[in-house]
């Protein structure tokens, strides 16, 4: 046990009027909704990088936390194991995600680096199975480092492409080792600042056969588990090739992974594609390639990647909706990429925000099950639609356009503009939120 969560006791599920704030009010794991426990809905997961490396630093200013852990030596990384472990004890939180840039200090040579990160991945073993934790992804932190700052995959230097490669292996590695349900790629860097100094097509040529090269390997090593693309259209580079679910799409059509790979979505990245959340989800799923998100909340003003803490019951509500009405996750989950303000300095606000955080999704997924029982956006969805089935259109998408030119002027159609009903459809959602 390290002291640095000392007196924060356990939490548990005590209902609305619980009379501490150290207690979930909405999420209560073992409640069945539409047949299957919120937690084996939710499938929660905490973020290594968030809550345990990153220092609460922003462009103007440093490190504000104070941690027991801080350090680069094996000795730090295991103390701040420990740490997090003693977090997820705390909130119940089944699954962690981590990169190793997070969870273990960065060696002399490549070598040296996937030996710490080995030695960490045995420590993490030991404790996953003392706790029942479990892995939802691995990654690698392709992003952090100078040697990337060009760029990793997509880096004009090919030793770069060569280290990426290798670090990758060893991520996915360490992920299959651990029993990891997914294994994510976002290309933080995989992007570009100026078109004065790059080659576009070459570019895209590497992130692609970089991407094959990954599903290979998965494949050899008997990875069992779902390889996940995360879009975001900028931040770090202005122009980020993975912009968002569409984009990567047609990337991954294009080098005949659309059965192969999945997105991983974030709320917040969404929003900078200058979308909604609920937008990526439901392209994605249609596309047949929705696997699992990372659930934050972003600031609507700032234009920054502000990764907070979800607390937006109505918002949250339609991305799980869109969620369970492609069934649920399978090897997916809630995984809350979402940090502190660099003012919340203590271990309470870091459990605090988890436990709001996964308030939001409980009452969130629960307003999604009675939307999606009631069948009224489905209802009036259908409705919308239904002339599509009469006979007289049945043909239509199969048609010419000089067939359809002459029914036009043989039936003489004059179409007759229908409601939307917006507003009726909105005051609906209200009351479910
Ligand atoms: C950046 C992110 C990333 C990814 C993670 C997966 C640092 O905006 O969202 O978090 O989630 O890197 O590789
Ligand atoms: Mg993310």
């Amino acid at each position: 046990m390290t002291d640095f969560f000392r007196d924060i006791p356990k939490i548990t599920y005590q209902g609305p009027d619980a009379a501490t704030d150290f207690a979930f009010r909405h999420y209560d794991p073992e409640a069945v909704v539409m047949g299957k426990r919120l937690e084996d809905h939710l499938r929660f997961a905490v973020a290594y990088w968030h809550s345990f490396a990153w220092e609460g630093g922003d462009p103007f200013g440093g490190r504000t936390f104070d941690r027991p852990w801080w350090g680069d030596d094996m000795a730090a990384a295991k103390a701040k194991a420990d740490a997090a472990f003693e977090l997820f004890a705390i909130l119940g939180q089944p699954y962690f995600c981590f990169h190793d840039a997070d969870v273990r200090p960065e060696g002399a040579s490549f070598a040296e680096s996937r030996r710490n990160l080995e030695e960490i991945v045995d420590h993490f073993g030991t404790k996953m199975e003392e706790t029942g934790t479990r892995l939802l992804w691995g990654t690698a932190n392709l992003f952090s480092h100078r040697r990337f700052m060009s760029g990793s995959a997509t880096n004009p230097d090919p030793d770069v492409f060569a280290y990426a490669a290798a670090t990758v292996k060893s991520c996915l590695d360490a992920t299959q080792k651990l029993g990891g349900e997914n294994y994510v790629l976002w290309g933080g860097r995989e992007g570009y600042e100026t078109l004065l100094n790059t080659d576009l097509a070459r570019e895209r040529q590497q992130a692609g056969r970089f991407l094959s090269m990954v599903v290979d390997y998965a494949h050899k090593i008997g990875f069992k588990g779902t390889i996940l693309v995360e879009p975001k259209p900028q931040e770090p580079t202005k122009h980020q090739y993975d912009y968002d679910v569409a984009t990567v799409y047609g990337f991954l059509k294009e080098f005949g992974l659309e059965k192969e790979v999945k997105m991983n979505i974030e709320q917040g990245h969404a929003i900078l594609a200058g979308h909604s959340f609920e937008h990526e989800l439901a392209l994605a799923r249609d596309l047949g390639i929705l696997g699992s998100i990372d659930m934050n909340r972003n600031d609507y003003q700032s234009g920054w990647d502000t990764d907070q803490f979800p607390n937006n019951v109505p918002e949250v509500a339609l991305a799980y909706y869109e969620i369970l009405k492609g069934g649920g996750f399978t090897t997916g989950g809630t995984n809350f990429d979402a940090k502190l303000r660099r003012q919340s300095l203590d271990a309470e606000d870091l459990v605090l925000a988890h436990v709001g955080a996964m308030d939001v999704c409980a009452r969130g997924l629960r307003a999604a099950a009675a939307m999606l029982e009631d069948g009224g956006l489905e209802d009036a969805r259908t409705a919308r639609y239904a002339d599509w089935d009469k006979p007289e259109n049945a043909g239509l998408l199969s048609a010419d356009l000089a067939q359809i030119a002459q029914r036009v002027e043989d039936e003489d159609i004059r179409p007759e503009p229908r409601s939307g009903r917006q507003e009726r459809l909105e005051n609906w959602l209200n009351r479910f939120v």
